[in-house]
């Protein structure tokens, strides 16, 4: 039906990820649509059913992001469409969809990490570093870094895992200017985003960025998602302080994990989610949106 709707007002589907898909005008090829839809992921799967108002609530999310992060004094362009003369967005997927401007994307995920947790936790043990950049010993998952730190990842081909790499592998990819360009924006970004989030009693931990040139301008541009909780790691400031179990518990998909890990040995199609995970995880999206945007 979505498709459907979608083709009758002239888009045309491009490509879709594991949670999102993007979609092309026949008469806009400057343009592309992002649809984000209710399906969630987690350990490389797609489950059933998807999170009801999932799509809708991290668009929201990526839309107050970018309105934020356009203002102020240190003003970042984005890849949102606005003015005369846009094609129509189908009424039955506005809420979840972002109109954008086609970029020249960078083939760079720039992740940014204040806190260490995740593959970067992984790394750490490994090599006391993560991405080439030396750490501190003694360091626990979830420790709060001395600064934040860019560790950008290379966008593997469809399909594959992104590749962490060193910042001088994306000098390579992209070039000394661009590089050092994604990498000042990405840190900027991120401290100004991280001190909006814990004035609201939440800890940015990590996110990713994507940016891409505007074709008519050459302007660094920031696109994608912006600081959902499918591109970042938010914790409640609170259970982060008190230093229990659920301390480092991420205000997205945690509840599906916890409880796939509970119910599936990881090995063919992964169990139908009950309702009340369901629930409790739209439940959990709505939360951090509330609390972000109060
Ligand atoms: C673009 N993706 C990732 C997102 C997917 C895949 N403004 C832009 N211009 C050109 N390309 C992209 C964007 C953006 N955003 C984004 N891949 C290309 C992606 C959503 C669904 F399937």
């Amino acid at each position: 039906m979505t498709a459907d709707a979608l083709r009758e007002h002239g888009w045309q589907h491009a490509y879709s990820g594991k949670v999102r898909d993007l979609y092309e005008h026949e008469d806009h090829p400057a343009l592309m649509l992002v649809v984000a839809s209710d399906r969630v992921s987690a350990f490389d799967h797609v489950l059933e059913p998807g999170i009801p108002g999932k799509g809708a609530m991290l668009t929201e999310l990526s839309r107050w992001w970018f309105a934020q992060l356009a203002s102020g004094e240190h003003s970042v362009a984005n890849h949102l469409a606005t003015g005369d003369g846009l094609p129509d967005v189908p009424a039955e997927v506005a809420d979840r969809a972002m109109l954008v401007r086609r970029l020249t994307m960078h083939p760079v995920e720039c992740v940014v990490r204040g806190y260490l947790s995740g593959s970067g936790w992984l790394e750490y043990q490994a090599t006391q570093s993560v991405c080439g950049i030396p750490l501190p010993a003694g360091l626990r998952d979830g420790d709060r870094l001395p600064e934040p730190i860019y560790t950008p990842a290379w966008k593997a081909p469809l399909g594959e895992h992104d590749e962490n790499v060193t910042f001088e592998r994306t000098v390579e990819l992209v070039g000394a200017v661009t590089a050092a360009a994604l990498r000042d924006a990405s840190l900027a970004i991120f401290a100004r985003a991280s001190a909006l989030a814990a004035a609201r009693g939440v800890i940015l931990a990590d996110t990713k960025f994507e940016f891409g040139d505007d074709p008519t301008t050459g302007a660094l541009t920031l696109a994608d998602e912006v600081l959902t909780s499918d591109s970042s790691r938010y914790w409640d400031a609170t259970l982060y302080a008190a230093g229990g179990p659920d301390r480092l518990s991420s205000f997205d998909k945690q509840i599906v994990r916890d409880w796939l890990a509970a119910h599936w040995d990881r090995t063919g199609t992964p169990p139908t989610l009950p309702a009340e995970i369901v629930t409790r995880t739209a439940a959990r999206y709505r939360e951090l949106l509330a609390r972000v945007t109060a």
